[in-house]
């Protein structure tokens, strides 16, 4: 599957999933599923370094194709019949390659996969989370005509009571030749259409303003979608289309609170990984709507996907079921001596861009983030916090930003983000009475440049294995997890000061040994609610209790 709604009716699409061959860079050969890791093969449980991905592909007639990889982990090089044709750094964003007047008949993709730790990956490396192997999200063949719609952008606008939508195309002319297009927009019963001129073998830009007065708009309560269907015409004959799922909402910020269509809402949820069990980071449909449906039951409403820009499915299925978002790109831990690796700066900018450029859509998502726990002490760290929240600010103003900080009462970057957001570990790493570290971080926080911004506490919780039950409540044991989710929600569910909290973790998942097994039992960060298997901990019942009818500690205000 590669959404969960169709994009192309013109456009001929087909999804590349199924055996593919892989040869280990050590000639070893294996027949592997793609989407997949690596590591499900009971061979390369722990393979790290290189290997390539083969299959091969008909097409009947001459035409162009396009390969679009949305996640290849975590460094892809493309090749079509031997020719390369694209390279792409980062296991969690999406990519595309066109091979233009391709011959009827059979050819051959290859795909040189490398998950492997070195000094070109500035973003990949040892961490408190898996850098699994493979071509991990769906792959799709497209075969296009002359020109194709590369990108599509619907931002929604409320005018004086009306749902107005900006749909904004962005249209590559595949020929040697001038070509002057019509573009046409459908959505919620308005219609609208206009002209593109492009320059031989050059991109242009169409833009349209539709009416949608009679549209529903989407909310946590309502998720009301619409299909936005955009066309190009060439002579009045169809040369292409392009189908976007989109939803009428609004994000504001007000009295230390996210707005959505004018309504204070709480977010209160999980940092969710993508790590199942022996599928790695490969997640199918049927786990991400598992995990959705027990994050759904413990009362959250939102999910934080730490610590990088996720799979479009679950996206999709975040819009769909109303579960708001803050979507953040890759980076955890970073000290300041491995955000000045050479690649750091563009392998963010890279990521960022993708990520934005491809789920700006989704209405669920309501939060931009950046730069989980990296260096925010220091004036270079702070130029770079800064570099950021500037790059997404020119590629989306709709959204807040923000990033989750570990650097308390050092941290100089807290003027910077929309939204101020920390980790706190009480009654784990640090033993002391939550309310009056709470009370210490958010002083402080007021008088290190977040006074008057809403404020989210992004992470805490506790550690616990699965199973390690003890009367005693020794720490490690499923009791003891749930005793300090249990305080620590307590105290932030009373703080109207507070627009969300989100605990960490929903479910646990492998780290990387080199660095982290020495506090990290079986390798894994065992601090979900739920184990890598999804079976629920003493603490997801706690969560449930303690959610239910969370709003933030107001009783004013009406939260969605
Ligand atoms: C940090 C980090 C998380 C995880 C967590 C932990 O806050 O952001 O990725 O490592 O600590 O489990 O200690």
């Amino acid at each position: 599957m590669i959404r969960l709604f169709e994009q192309h009716y013109v456009r001929r699409q087909r999804e590349l999933d199924g055996m593919w061959r892989y040869v280990r860079e050590d000639g070893r050969e294996y027949s592997l599923p793609v989407p997949g890791c690596v590591e499900q093969h009971p061979e390369l449980l722990t393979y790290r370094g290189k290997g390539s991905f083969y299959k091969r592909v008909s097409v009947r007639e001459k035409t162009n194709i396009r390969l679009e990889f949305k996640g290849v982990s975590h460094t892809a090089e493309v090749y079509f019949d031997g020719a390369f044709v694209v390279h792409h750094y980062n296991a969690f964003t999406g990519f595309d390659g066109v091979i233009a007047d391709v011959e009827p008949g059979e050819h051959e993709i290859r795909v040189c996969v490398d998950n492997s730790f070195n000094e070109e990956s500035a973003l990949h490396i040892p961490n408190d989370y898996y850098t699994y192997g493979g071509i991990i999200r769906p792959v799709v063949l497209e075969e296009l005509g002359n020109a194709y719609i590369r990108e599509l952008r619907f931002t929604p606008v409320r005018q004086d009571g009306v749902w107005q939508g900006v749909v904004e195309a962005w249209v590559e002319n595949l020929t040697g030749k001038a070509l002057d297009l019509e573009f046409t927009a459908s959505l919620a019963g308005a219609r609208a259409a206009g002209r593109v001129s492009l320059e031989a073998g050059r991109a242009g830009k169409a833009e349209l303003s539709l009416s949608c007065g009679e549209a529903e708009e989407w909310n946590p309560d309502s998720p009301r979608l619409y299909l936005l269907h955009t066309g190009l015409l060439s002579g009045g004959v169809a040369v292409d289309d392009y189908i976007e799922r989109v939803g009428f909402r609004e994000i504001g910020r007000k009295d230390h609170r996210i707005l959505i269509n004018g309504k204070p809402v709480f977010l209160k949820g999980f940092n969710r990984h993508e790590d199942y069990g022996t599928l790695g980071c490969a997640l199918p449909l049927q786990v991400m709507a598992q995990d959705m449906d027990l994050m759904r039951e413990a009362g959250a409403n939102a999910v934080r996907t730490c610590h990088y820009p996720n799979d479009e499915r679950f996206l999709d299925l975040c819009d769909e079921r109303g579960m708001l978002v803050w979507e953040e790109n890759h980076a955890r831990g970073l000290s300041l001596e491995r955000m000045c690796n050479p690649n750091f700066d563009r392998q963010c900018r890279d990521c960022i861009r993708e990520m934005i450029t491809r789920h700006y859509n989704h209405p669920a998502i309501v939060v931009w983030g950046i730069l989980n726990e990296c260096d925010s002490t220091s004036r270079e760290g702070r130029e770079k916090y800064q570099s950021q929240y500037e790059q997404i600010r020119g590629l989306d103003a709709s959204r807040p930003v923000t990033s989750a900080t570990c650097k308390h009462f050092k941290d100089i970057c807290l003027d910077l983000p929309d939204i101020v957001s920390f980790n706190m570990y009480s009654g784990w790493y640090e033993d002391v009475p939550v309310k009056e570290r709470h009370e210490q971080e958010m002083d402080w926080i007021a008088r290190a440049g977040g006074a008057g911004k809403p404020v989210i506490v992004s992470e805490f919780g506790a550690a616990a294995i699965y199973g390690c039950r003890d009367r005693g409540r020794c720490k490690w044991s499923e009791e003891r997890q749930a005793d300090i989710i249990r305080e620590n929600l307590e105290v932030y569910r009373e703080d109207p000061r507070l627009t969300g909290v989100f605990i960490w973790q929903f479910a646990d998942c492998k780290v990387t040994e080199e660095e982290w097994f020495f506090s990290r039992a079986r390798c894994h960060n065992n601090k979900g609610v739920v184990d890598e298997y999804r079976r629920p901990k003493e603490a997801f019942d706690v969560v449930k209790e303690l959610f239910a009818g969370m709003n933030g500690g107001r009783r004013d205000d009406k939260t969605v």
